[in-house]
């Protein structure tokens, strides 16, 4: 006889713009199958295809079920209590002896969701430990977009119903924030036209009208070219260029600086595409601009994000239904943002996170006795691998919370296993629209897996300060989205499935007044000069790592994959080398070599290769072993998409 089946609403914490909401169907103590919540009413019952894979994965007899503790190189199994124990005694030890920042505290992006801010303020109760500044992921578009409006607010996603012009700059939402499909496809089913900017073809160009093949990093040089022809047209929105805007002369003068076909060979787009382009802005409006993460990956990140933003502001779209340059939402926001604990002692040291490998080994005063890694896979998706792995290996106690033995898992001494999403009560904003999930215990987690809050809890219980920290769940959650409630959200709606954040605007800005210090919208004034690279020869292509559609960073099931990574490069390219498709090759940066797989792609740019992030070193893949370790100019962003490489021909 077949269980009875029942559904459960929860919300996918993968670290995907998406969040989107789900369906958990259970029988007895298993999720059986994941379909989309029809009620979300951003993916609206759609699902991607990476979605059957996770119960794959969660329920995979790889996926670590008791806590590991590493014994003369071995893993060998310790109950909860002795693992507990003697990391308290190990947090203690550090403490006394070398104050609380010599304890690491690292978060990933594996899981970001409201409780996580209860785990911070156990290390903030602790005394404040070292934590991370800066981001692997998209630091710089934020502070470049907060720079020209005041802190980033982006559109709504659902007034995208508005727009009869899309541009998806630097962005795949067709791999990487399948959410948004049903929108986009409801667009173009209206009329409106995509249009897609990114030196590759990336899966997103089935949904383009129009794709512009920019040279990688010159975005800033494109955006300045279309607002060149809109200066030279006559076709600026004067009034709100007058009224709304500071740097208008400045920002005149920089777009006059380099003739249309000075900018179109810096960006290596031809003129009448870069008029195109400037005419989707004025004559398609309202122009939406999807701005992605690939735009944040460049040391001048800043300069090409608000190149766009200045492209936005002077074509007429800021403030307007449909329109807008709309990058990222703030995951944390609604949130009691009191509830870190912050303020509970003075500023503590951080570590740049983009350059995580050289900040623990030049750590001296102390240097780092305990690192704590949660949800995060550190030496598999930080830059310069080699360099993390080897900083963690001086690192005397490295704690790794996750759910699989993963690179990161390698070099640590104790592994705490975790719950799956679908295993724990939570909620879930998103970075990529305005709704907050539920996560509900669908089912229970298997083995002796537990969820990081219930192990923080159990944890805290070691400490003089338990009493005030240790509640339930629903208890830490009611304080932490006090907002939410004054807002007018009610407790019971928040578990029957999305909700939406009350005052997000869908349209922000309408009013023309920002959040800059005097209220105007701050147009570009300067960018850095087009002259080239800094490899040239040596390193002649440009090293793309972008997510693939099959997979969320470094989320794998372990045993799926392997072998040498594929490097995807332009046709001509290849055979210029000798090296057949399929043929195996060396890919060698200024930071490291490794095999790949050469795969041809006859729609590449010449001067550009491609490698999918994410897949394991111990795969024999690691593509961030040839990343440098490098820091963008603003935002404290990494700047992966600036790697140079070298393809040889292996026998
Ligand atoms: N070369 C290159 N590298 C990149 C990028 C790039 O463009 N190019 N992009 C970067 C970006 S955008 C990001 S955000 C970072 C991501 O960097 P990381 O966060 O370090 O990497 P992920 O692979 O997302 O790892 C998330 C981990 O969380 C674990 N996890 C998932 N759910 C849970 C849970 O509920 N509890 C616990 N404890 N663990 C869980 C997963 O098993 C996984 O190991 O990588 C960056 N790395
Ligand atoms: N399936 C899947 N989904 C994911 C992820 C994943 O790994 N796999 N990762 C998640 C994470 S952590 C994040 S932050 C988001 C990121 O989502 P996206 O914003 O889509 O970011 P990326 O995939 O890094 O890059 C987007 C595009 O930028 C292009 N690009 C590279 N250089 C340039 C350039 O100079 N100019 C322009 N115009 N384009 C350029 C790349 O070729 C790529 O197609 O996606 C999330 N969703
Ligand atoms: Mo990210």
């Amino acid at each position: 006889m077949s269980l009875p089946v029942r559904a459960v609403p929860v919300t996918c914490t993968r670290d995907c713009p998406s969040a989107c909401g789900l369906l958990a169907h259970v029988a007895g103590d298993r999720v059986v199958r994941l379909t989309g919540n029809p009620d979300h009413p951003v993916n609206r019952g759609t699902l991607c295809r990476k979605a059957p894979a996770f119960l794959r994965r969660f329920y995979s007899p790889e996926r670590v079920l008791t806590p590991l503790r590493r014994r003369n190189g071995a893993w060998a199994r310790v109950s909860w209590d002795e693992a507990l124990d003697e990391l308290a005694e190990k947090l203690k030890d550090a403490v006394v002896r070398h104050g609380p920042e010599s304890i690491l505290y690292y978060m990933g992006f594996g899981e970001r969701t409201a409780l996580k801010i209860v785990n911070a303020r156990f290390f903030n109760l602790l005394g404040g430990v070292t934590t991370l500044a800066g981001t692997l992921c998209g630091g710089t578009g934020y502070a470049a977009q907060s720079l020209d409006f005041g802190p980033r607010v982006s559109h709504d996603p659902l007034d995208l119903q508005n727009a009869r012009t899309i541009v998806l700059w630097g962005r795949n939402p067709v791999a990487t924030q399948p959410g948004l499909l049903a929108h986009l496809r409801d667009a173009k089913k209206r009329g409106a036209r995509v249009l897609l900017i990114d030196p590759r073809r990336s899966e997103s160009v089935t949904l383009a009208d129009m794709h512009l093949r920019v040279r990688p990093g010159r975005d800033a040089f494109l955006a300045l070219g279309a607002a060149r022809h809109i200066l030279d047209a006559g076709l600026e929105d004067r009034e709100f260029l007058s009224r709304r805007c500071d740097n208008v002369e400045a920002y005149r003068a920089l777009a006059r600086r380099y003739t249309l076909e000075e900018l179109a060979t810096a960006c290596d787009i031809a003129v009448p595409d870069i008029v195109a382009l400037a005419e989707a802005y004025v004559a398609g409006r309202p122009t939406a601009t999807l701005l992605g993460w690939g735009l944040h990956r460049f040391t001048l990140g800043h300069e090409m994000v608000r190149a766009v933003d200045a492209l936005g502001a002077i074509s007429g779209n800021i403030g307007l239904p449909g329109g807008g340059v709309s990058q990222g939402f703030e995951e944390w926001g609604p949130y009691d943002s009191g509830l870190w604990g912050e303020g509970l002692h003075p500023p503590r040291r951080t570590f740049l996170m983009p350059q995580i490998g050289r900040e623990i080994l030049e750590a001296k005063d102390p240097p780092v006795a305990v690192a704590v890694i949660t949800a995060a896979n550190p030496v598999c998706m930080a830059p310069n691998s080699d360099l993390v792995a080897k900083a963690l290996d001086s690192v005397p106690f490295v704690v790794d919370m996750n759910l699989f033995l993963d690179d990161t898992a390698d070099h640590a001494d104790l592994f705490l296993p975790c719950a799956a999403f679908f295993e724990q009560r939570d909620l879930v904003a998103s970075f990529g629209h305005n709704h907050v999930g539920p996560l509900s215990p669908a089912a229970p987690p298997p083995g002796e897996c537990r969820s990081q809050f219930d192990i923080f809890m159990d944890l805290a219980r070691r400490f003089p300060f338990a009493g005030d920290f240790v509640k339930s769940d629903e208890d830490w959650l009611r304080l932490l989205i006090r907002p939410l409630l004054e807002k007018g959200v009610a407790w019971d709606d928040l578990w029957r499935g999305p909700v939406r954040i009350p005052d997000a605007p869908m349209t922000p800005w309408r009013d023309g007044t920002f959040a800059t210090p005097n209220g105007r919208f701050q147009l570009l004034a300067d960018v850095t000069g087009c002259s080239d690279c800094r490899h040239g020869a040596r390193y002649p292509y440009h090293l793309l790592t972008p997510g693939g559609a099959g997979h969320l960073c470094s989320e794998r099931v372990p045993g799926d994959h392997g072998g040498p990574a594929q490097l995807t490069m332009a046709t001509d390219e290849a055979t210029r080398l000798g090296i057949a498709d399929g043929g195996p090759a060396r890919l060698t940066s200024e930071v490291g070599a490794m095999e790949v797989v050469v795969r041809h792609d006859p729609g590449l740019r010449a001067d550009v290769v491609v490698c999918e992030r994410g897949g394991w070193i111990k795969a024999g893949q690691g593509v961030n072993r040839v990343i440098p370790d490098m820091v963008s100019a603003v935002g404290q962003g990494t700047p992966y998409y600036e790697a140079r490489a070298d393809v040889e021909k292996l026998p």
